[in-house]
């Protein structure tokens, strides 16, 4: 069995190391132009000639969560394309998704300047329930998102395509819940993959429907938000802050209007790192899995684009 390994921006050789230590019957090998036919290839943003080149892939490892990025390529028509499926994500986002939500929620941005000025100040408590927070996608991320923040007592809210039931989370679905999905929420997070259909969904019309005193935490992708209606309500004073961990252009441009905002924070596309040792050992599962004819999870909907 062939593996080829084609990914950009990543330090190749450990996953190389990895990969072969994991699947010791195949021959894995960093891909170069005119390498042979692989059976299977584990990749990070491949450039068009590797996916021209290599047409009789069986699958393709995503070595992230979205698939954006390789949709938007020519795909081997038969490949079956396959995304991390958690792999040590999904509690890192909870970490980061409840992070943020609870610095807003506890003031902890105002404690850190009052103690700055050395200032031993207090700030009224405030209540959860006027803090209802709506997570935007239940998928592997979304879900663990909802269910971490409901484990604080936060009031949450999910929306999806397809109908969920979530313990502890009032579940909306479809275009026709979006709306009252947004009504009930004041702190929404996020955690759509990026598609045809969910491209800008982050506009005026939607943020602009959220309660007042509005928080936006995007951890997706930086193509669902529209950057301008996001810096006009804050500046009409309907959005009392963001938390940004992804964007249009990464690294986020210098000359950005993010990155000096007052009521904006920025993190670098690191609220869920992809972890090497898990996501290998979850490939090469998958790989002697399909090789031995079984189904696999994880499996991108070519149609749907997620
Ligand atoms: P999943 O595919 O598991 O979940 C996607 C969720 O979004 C599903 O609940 C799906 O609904 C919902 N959804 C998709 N399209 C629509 C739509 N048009 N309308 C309503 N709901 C929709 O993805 P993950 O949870 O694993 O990951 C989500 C995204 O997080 C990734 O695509 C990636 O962009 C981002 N990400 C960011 C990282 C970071 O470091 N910032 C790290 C990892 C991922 P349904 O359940 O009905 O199918
Ligand atoms: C991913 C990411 O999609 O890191 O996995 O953004």
């Amino acid at each position: 069995m062939r593996i080829t390994v084609c990914c950009t921006d990543t330090k190749i050789q450990r996953w190389l190391d990895g990969l072969r230590a994991a699947l010791p019957e195949a021959d894995v090998q960093e891909w170069r132009p005119g390498a042979a036919p692989a059976d299977h290839a584990v990749v990070w943003a491949p450039p068009q000639q590797f996916l021209d080149e290599q047409q009789g892939l069986r699958a393709l490892f995503n070595i992230g969560a979205g698939v954006d990025a390789l949709m938007k390529l020519r795909l081997p028509p038969d490949a079956l394309v396959v995304r991390l499926d958690d792999a040590g994500m999904s509690v890192q986002m909870a970490e980061f998704a409840c992070h943020a939500v609870i610095r807003h929620f506890r003031e902890l941005d105002g404690y850190e300047r009052d103690v700055a000025q050395g200032k031993w100040t207090f700030r009224k408590p405030r209540s959860r329930a006027d803090f209802p927070v709506g997570v935007l996608g239940l998928g592997v991320l979304g879900r663990r998102v909802a269910q971490a923040l409901a484990a604080f007592e936060f009031p949450v809210r999910g929306w999806s395509r397809s109908a969920h039931a979530v313990a502890g989370v009032e579940c909306f679905a479809g275009s026709g819940q979006f709306d009252d999905f947004l009504a009930g929420t004041r702190v929404l997070v996020n955690l759509l993959p990026l598609t045809p259909e969910t491209e800008n969904i982050l506009d005026r019309r939607t943020l602009g429907r959220l309660r007042p005193g509005g928080y936006v935490i995007n951890v997706a992708r930086g193509a669902h938000l529209v950057d301008a209606d996001l810096i006009a309500l804050l500046d009409s004073g309907h959005l009392a802050g963001a938390a940004l961990d992804v964007f249009r252009t990464e690294p986020l441009p210098a000359e950005h209007p993010f990155w000096r905002h007052p009521k904006i924070v920025v993190t670098p596309h690191t609220s869920a790192r992809t972890l090497r040792d898990e996501s290998i050992a979850q490939i090469a599962g998958k790989i002697r899995a399909l090789e031995r004819g079984e189904p696999v999870a994880g499996v991108v909907d070519r149609k749907k684009g997620y």
